[in-house]
């Protein structure tokens, strides 16, 4: 992994995936992707921008080609909640942004790295300790189309010889850019919202739900080890199940009120969301990932918590003197 295309750059995962290959690539092998110009000139700041459609396929290869792009990193997605507001431009988008990814590197001998999710799951897979290998049938536009996704990348790796590798991320938790549109977003939200005056958060999930979740250092780590893990290691590819953490959101915010004792808490079920949370795995089994690329992550639910706040009130002060 020398040059490296990261599509949907602008986005939650994105806007940290990109200086942490920076990090370890340079920053002149990293060229940072997005549709939207206002994100486009962000990314400009730090990093090589370019303005892409990742549906425009001819565009997207002119790209490749431009850098002599060598991976992949495909971001370019609709989340669970709001796939479910429009599913086929859920469809649209998420399945051809992966289309063009896998046929421009096929054509031009790239690895690809997509993210799949615990969204690739259903209401009939175990919830606990749910195995690599299960029953997969979503019930979610998002779903169906990790799951789709995951068996195209296999496919291009099988028929075309395509480095396709890929996780399925739990919700990541992060203090960069906010998710949109994803069901696991209360976990993200709740730290803005519960420094602000009033210390109050209102929540969409039903406070039982668990859901695995994972912490950005980690989450980029993963992405980082699994496209440099040797391939004579790699039993399956697309996708492992990685996680560092479950909870619900009552263990969650009790856990912050530990620290913010004058925080408050209540709960506006979203049915959407409440119906997607429930038919997601509790608690995945990530052995695979450990044994065939060594998988380890570093952060618990304490350490996050402590170092969210403190990255969160850090930004409400900058923001604040602006
Ligand atoms: C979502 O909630 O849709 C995403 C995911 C778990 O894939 N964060």
């Amino acid at each position: 992994m020398k040059r490296i295309l990261v599509v949907g750059a602008g986005g939650q995962i994105g806007t940290e995936l990109v200086p942490h290959l920076q990090k370890n690539y340079g920053k002149d092998n990293v060229i940072a992707a997005d549709l939207r110009d206002d994100m486009v000139e962000k990314l400009r700041a730090n990093a090589i921008g370019e303005k892409l459609d990742a549906l425009d396929g001819a565009a997207f290869s002119e790209l490749v080609k431009k850098y002599k792009v060598d991976t992949i990193f495909n971001l370019a997605a609709l989340l669970s909640a709001k796939g479910e507001k429009n599913p086929q431009l859920a469809w649209n988008l998420n399945m051809g942004a992966l289309l063009n990814s896998l046929n421009i590197a096929k054509d031009n001998n790239c690895a690809v790295f997509t993210p799949s999710s615990i969204g690739a799951f259903g209401a009939n897979t175990p919830h606990n300790k749910t195995p690599q290998d299960t029953i997969m049938r979503p019930n979610t536009i998002y779903g169906v189309c990790k799951v789709s996704g995951e068996l195209l990348s296999d496919y291009y790796f099988t028929r075309f010889g395509v480095d396709t590798r890929s996780v399925r991320f739990p919700g990541i938790i992060s203090n960069g850019a906010l998710p949109g549109g994803g069901t696991t977003d209360y976990a993200v939200e709740v730290f803005y919202e519960i420094i602000k005056e009033g210390n109050h958060y209102t929540c969409e999930v039903p406070e039982e739900t668990y859901m695995d979740m994972i912490y950005m250092p980690d989450a980029l780590n993963a992405v980082t080890e699994l496209m440099e893990a040797d391939p004579s290691g790699l039993v399956h590819r697309n996708s492992f199940n990685i996680t560092s953490m479950s909870f619900n959101p009552r263990e969650l915010f009790a856990a912050i009120k530990k620290r913010i004792p004058q925080a408050t808490f209540d709960y506006n079920v979203d049915p959407v969301k409440a119906a997607i949370s429930a038919s997601w795995p509790d608690m995945m089994d990530d052995s695979c990932a450990r044994k065939e690329w060594g998988w380890c992550p570093k952060w618990g639910l304490d350490e996050m918590i402590d170092d969210m706040l403190l990255a969160v009130r850090k930004k409400q002060q900058d923001t604040a003197r602006v």
